[in-house]
């Protein structure tokens, strides 16, 4: 595996889940497979889950970790191609892949959907161009359009707390207070299209995601009638694609609240965090027994020790 940046990115999802299921039964089976080997992280925004888990998971393989977080502790980077670097930038993307690469055996990048020029964030211009120059393999810790470490440690949430062979697993949309990219929503519908699982979608109008994730799933704008007889409910709000990056509702009544829960098939509530309690749940839910979201959590260190475990094994 070159790159991790989608679900096509595994050869097949269900041996990547079986291995996971695997390490996550036995986290150090592979202690020392990643022994001499260097994971880079470079982070153009914030993290607290990413950073943390995946550092961990590297751990768990005997990998040294160097984290690097782009204009605080590093220098600020220019991602446009052919621009007068006459701005605030002080280095190109280009020159800060090829270098890290030089460092280290993997590299991991965030870099966020900007939100003001769809084409670009949707053709994924700064992940593809850190890959281009890297020269190492690159895992996505969250690109413009996908968070794919996120999505594999949902898909592994579901298959290890399913009751029923085929859950249905409603995605919600929530209001929040600033614009947020569709990378968490793109993705998680992605993987679970690829999952034994009813996949339904609901947001207000104005909302619908990318054609290329959503085209043939089930779009429901009654949050009501999606809600009925759920098993997992999965919260989260992003800014609109169609008026591409506008927030178009502040409606509360989107918030996941535990009136709400009652319609489900005693759903468990899932959300990929960092959540704002009483925006997109009220805190009986988050604080309540429905609630996985830690143990969601926790789901990432294995999520992202499997991806670099795959890794591993493909380099020579
Ligand atoms: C980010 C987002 O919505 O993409 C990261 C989520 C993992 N969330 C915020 O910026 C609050
Ligand atoms: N869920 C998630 O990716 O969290 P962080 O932004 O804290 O890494």
């Amino acid at each position: 595996m070159k790159r991790f940046t989608d679900v096509h990115s595994l050869h097949a999802l269900p041996d990547a889940l079986q291995e996971a299921l695997a390490l996550k039964a036995d986290p150090w089976a592979h202690a020392s497979f990643g022994a001499r080997k260097t994971l880079g992280l470079l982070f153009m925004n914030p993290s607290l889950r990413t950073r943390m888990s995946t550092q961990k998971a590297a751990a768990l393989l005997g990998m040294d970790v160097m984290v690097l977080n782009a204009g605080s502790d590093s220098w600020t980077l220019e991602t446009r191609d052919g621009v007068v670097m006459d701005g605030g930038a002080t280095e190109h993307i280009k020159e800060a892949a090829a270098v890290m690469g030089q460092y280290c055996d993997i590299l991991g990048v965030r870099t966020f959907a900007g939100l003001q020029d769809r084409d670009a964030d949707y053709r994924e211009d700064v992940m593809e161009s850190f890959i281009r120059y890297a020269g190492v393999p690159v895992i996505s810790l969250e690109s413009a359009t996908r968070h794919p470490l996120q999505s594999f440690a949902d898909l592994i949430t579901i298959e290890t707390t399913k009751k029923v062979a085929r859950p249905r697993v409603v995605l919600t949309w929530a209001p929040h207070p600033k614009a947020l990219p569709q990378a968490v929503a793109n993705s998680f519908v992605e993987w679970m299209r690829h999952a034994e699982v009813d996949l339904v979608v609901t947001h207000p109008h104005g909302y619908e995601l990318a054609p290329e994730f959503v085209d043939g799933v089930h779009v429901e704008y009654d949050q009501d009638a999606a809600l009925d007889g759920a098993d997992y409910v999965y919260a989260k709000n992003w800014s609109s694609y169609t008026s591409y990056g506008q927030i178009l509702s502040s409606d509360r009544s989107w918030t996941v609240t535990e009136e709400k829960m009652r319609r489900t098939n005693n759903a468990r509530f899932m959300h990929c965090l960092p959540v704002r309690r009483n925006m997109i749940v009220t805190d009986g839910v988050l604080d309540g027994p429905s609630s996985i979201v830690i143990e969601q959590a926790g789901n990432r260190v294995v999520s992202a020790q499997t991806v670099l475990l795959q890794m591993l094994k493909a380099m020579p």
